[in-house]
């Protein structure tokens, strides 16, 4: 058997080790990596992906802490991917309370895995994306994957989830900058967080007008956000929240959960055909060279990038322009 092969069969067969090898794979972008996924393919789609994100601070972390415990309880097997902004080698820690998720790591029905954000050029979502696909495969029934809102390439990690949690709390501007940053729109369940702060009843009055407004554009049928308080501090409407993921998850089962999960396939060929396509366009076929050679007073970038476009597309962007006239 081949490396990947091997690794493959390692990792069906609940190596630990195996699992962790094959997640940097995909992180790093390691040719042996698409050879294992075609072996583990028939085993992914079992996991409810959860993604959870939000501002920093918000409490993401603790609460995360508390929803493992509460699926635990109901044996539940859980895969975690933390989307650090900072470390590239912070391991478990960084995931808040770091004592608690120390003893969780003691659990062999918990794995935990951070991945850099910082680290990666675009090719987060697809390492995510990958990531969870190798943790499905492994059999854990829930994943969860922590990643601080604050850019598109966070939002396009979370885009993937099966349920999307945004996570917020009262004070620092509330979440009324979360929702100008357009954080809502990623939402399946927001959650206030800290609610036993003084201010969190507010927000959340805040929020549920934020979700009426939008609920009367929408067609009729459609899901519609759920605002949760809970303090993942007190351990208080945890089950909440895990009511609210479970509702969201009858309700796409009930609507067309196959046909949601491919379009989000499909996004995630376009992120590996993106990521291949800008590798071999700069790398191996010397475009950066050309497009300096290009360059000169009178010609501007605009030419150099036609130029490179019709030398790379050549005829199927002919055959595909003559379709258009
Ligand atoms: N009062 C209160 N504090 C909380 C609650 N949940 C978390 N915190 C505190 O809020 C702070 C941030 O919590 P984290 O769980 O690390 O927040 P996070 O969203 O994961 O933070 P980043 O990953 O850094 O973005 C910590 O000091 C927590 O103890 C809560 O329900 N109530
Ligand atoms: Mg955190």
């Amino acid at each position: 058997m081949d490396a990947s092969g091997e690794m493959a069969a390692r990792l069906l067969s609940g190596d630990r080790a195996a699992l962790a090898r094959v997640i940097s794979w995909a992180e790093n972008a390691d040719a042996r990596y698409p050879a294992v996924l075609s072996a583990i393919y028939p085993r992914v789609g079992h996991a409810w992906r959860i993604g959870i994100t939000g501002p920093p601070g918000a409490g993401k972390s603790t609460l995360t802490n508390e929803l493992v415990a509460t699926l635990r309880k109901r044996d539940e097997t859980v895969g975690i991917l933390a989307i650090d902004p900072s470390s590239p080698f912070s391991g478990g820690a960084l995931l808040g309370d770091r004592i608690r998720m120390e003893e969780r790591t003691a659990d062999t029905g918990v794995f935990i895995r951070s991945m850099a954000s910082r680290k990666s050029h675009g090719g987060l979502a697809r390492a995510a994306s990958d990531a969870c696909d190798v943790m499905d495969a492994f059999g854990f029934s829930s994943i969860l994957m922590e990643t601080v809102g604050v850019g598109q390439s966070e939002y396009d990690v979370v885009a993937a989830a099966d349920t999307v949690l945004v996570v917020l709390c009262p004070g620092a501007g509330d979440g009324i900058q979360a929702m100008k940053a357009g954080i809502l729109e990623v939402a399946d369940v927001l959650v206030v967080n800290k609610s036993d702060l003084p201010d969190a009843d507010r927000l959340m009055m805040d929020l549920e007008d934020a979700v009426r407004m939008r609920t009367v554009r929408q067609e009729e049928g459609g899901w519609v956000v759920p605002v949760v308080a809970c303090s993942a501090r007190d351990e208080t409407g945890i089950d909440d929240v895990i009511a609210a993921v479970d509702a969201h998850r009858s309700w796409q089962e009930a609507a067309d959960l196959a046909g949601t999960r491919r379009a989000k396939r499909v996004a995630q060929v376009r992120r590996v055909v993106g990521e291949r396509l800008e590798e071999e366009l700069w790398g191996r076929l010397g475009n950066t060279d050309r497009a300096e050679a290009l360059l000169g007073n009178s010609v501007t970038p605009y030419d150099v990038a036609e130029d490179i476009l019709t030398s790379v597309l050549g005829s199927a962007r002919d055959a595909a322009q003559a379709d258009e006239v």
